[in-house]
């Protein structure tokens, strides 16, 4: 039965008004971890209503651009002070939709509030070059331009910060958006698009479109009036994305899956090493694309970290986010712990050695939930499928290794490059794995979780497509360069020949 707590029907945010939906039906979105209460009803919304909402927010494109960016900035400003007035009762909305650990839920809050923060003080800057002519009397510089209106697909793991890293560089940059949110977690970023509204952003700047990928996220991706495309979700989708925007060039930026590795050195502090591991693999149930699903662990250690790690994971306490005693949260849905589940067993027949959980828990409160037991296959050759694809869940692979050199090969032997991870005392080695570990991010004796906003976040192969999120790259994304020569000498004067 749905209590009646926040049963409350949400609908399409569009120039600036809740409008009723011209098409599309109500869904359901419920708590992970207790199906029992409904979060709230969103619309499932069609390409009349996307059509629509990119209509308003062409409109909203025409004078938004010509808003002094720092003036745009103050708007920025406004909402991060904004949530950072609500970050308690949006974490615990945000857990109540999510399933992920309070604490984990303040954090992406925080992420969030960091990021806009930010990009509100790159609104006195986007800066561009000036530089001297190779001729006399002629001034060169370059600017960044806003492109237009900015279609964001979201993902559910983190709902407020992901959503953040889309909208607030677009803003800033003087575009305006259209955002879908993953079906799963619609209401943080309602919360988010609430703070910006109320902080001033004009109507018809932000607008949200909830839904299905196959009809919202393909309408975005198709529409002629949507020139940028930003995506973070799974490759294969991404890959759909590519091929539907590459016919008439619309910009996009695909953030997508991960198998990002620790690896463990003979020389590690181990206890650390450890702690890296249960956090990296287990914080949000493992829900993160920058998760730590595989370790290469040297051999000379290898079983002692096996045991100590074995023992963390089987005293974490597996429940309700809401709940202050609980380590792990709910898979999102049950179509992901069915994964999961798909996953264990396919470790299981490829021969890898299940040292802890495995299963589906039940009973009681579980039973109105989608929770799995931290799961850890030992032995793992590094070609199993459990060691090369993503899982997105609470599954740890780790992998005997022999030295760094080999360490390196298992590192880089996956078709993703998002994170990687390196516990050493011996700098010459942390350097050699910087250098050549081939992923977006590499951290040392740390796990392979915990990006800040101020730095580029993103991967190579096939977690990415050349773009970075967060920092100035995302400025790169959402601006073009113009360059602009001014030339005051009243004559003409031809470059590469006149001054030759
Ligand atoms: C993700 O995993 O999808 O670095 C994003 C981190 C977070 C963001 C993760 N700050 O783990």
């Amino acid at each position: 039965m749905a209590t009646a707590v926040a049963a409350k029907v949400f609908k399409n945010f569009i120039d600036g008004e809740w409008v009723e939906p011209r098409n599309g039906k109500a869904y359901e979105n419920r708590n992970p971890a207790n199906t029992d209460e409904l979060i709230g009803m969103f619309v499932s919304s069609t390409e009349e209503e996307v059509n629509q909402a990119v209509d308003a927010a062409k409109e909203a494109y025409k004078k938004w651009r010509l808003v002094p960016a720092p003036k745009r900035g103050e708007i920025l400003f406004r909402a991060a002070e904004l949530l950072v007035e609500r970050k308690e009762e949006y974490a615990k909305d945000m857990t109540r939709e999510m399933g992920k650990v309070l604490a984990e839920a303040r954090g992406d809050v925080q992420e969030a509030i960091d990021m806009t923060y930010y990009m509100a003080g790159e609104g006195r800057r986007l800066f561009g070059q000036t530089t001297p002519s190779e001729l006399p009397n002629k001034f060169a510089m370059s600017v960044r331009q806003s492109i237009g209106v900015c279609g964001l697909i979201t993902p559910w793991n983190f709902p407020m910060a992901i959503p953040s890293w889309k909208i607030m560089p677009a803003l800033i940059c003087g575009n305006t958006v259209v955002i879908k949110p993953a079906q799963d977690t619609p209401l943080s970023v309602y919360h988010l698009v609430q703070a910006l509204m109320e902080a001033g952003a004009p109507a018809g700047v932000v607008n949200i479109v909830s839904g299905s990928g196959s009809k919202v996220g393909v309408a975005l991706t198709k529409h002629p009036q949507v020139p940028v495309i930003s995506f973070t979700g799974s490759t294969a989708v991404g890959r759909v994305i590519a091929e539907a925007c590459a016919p008439d060039f619309r910009h996009y930026s695909l953030e997508m899956g991960g198998k990002n590795i620790i690896l463990v050195m003979e020389d590690a502090n181990l206890d650390l090493a450890v702690d890296g591991a249960i956090w990296g693999g287990f914080g949000t149930t493992g829900q993160r694309c920058t998760a730590a699903s595989r370790l290469g662990v040297h051999k000379a250690v290898y079983k002692e970290f096996v045991e100590r790690f074995v023992e963390r994971a089987k005293a974490l306490r597996v429940g309700d986010g809401l709940d202050a005693t609980t380590d792990v949260g709910p898979c999102i849905n049950e179509s992901q712990l069915k994964t999961v589940m798909e996953y264990v067993e396919i470790g299981k027949n490829e021969g890898a050695k299940l040292l802890t959980g495995g299963k589906r828990l039940q009973g009681g409160a579980y039973d109105k939930g989608w929770f799995h037991e931290p799961t850890i296959f030992g032995n793992c050759n590094p070609k199993m499928r459990i060691a090369q694809e993503e899982i997105f869940g609470p599954v740890v692979s780790v992998i005997p290794i022999e030295n760094l050199e080999h360490g390196l090969e298992v590192a880089n032997g996956v078709a993703y490059g998002l994170s990687a991870s390196i516990y050493t005392r011996n700098v010459n080695r942390a350097f050699q794995a910087t250098r050549d570990l081939y992923t977006g991010i590499v951290y040392v004796n740390a796990p392979t979780i915990g990006a800040e906003t101020h730095l580029p976040f993103g991967g190579t192969k096939h977690t990415g497509n050349g773009h970075r999120e967060a920092a100035i790259a995302a400025i790169d994304f959402y601006t073009e360069w113009k360059t602009i020569y001014m030339d005051y000498s009243d004559k003409l004067q031809r470059a590469q020949i006149d001054n030759s």
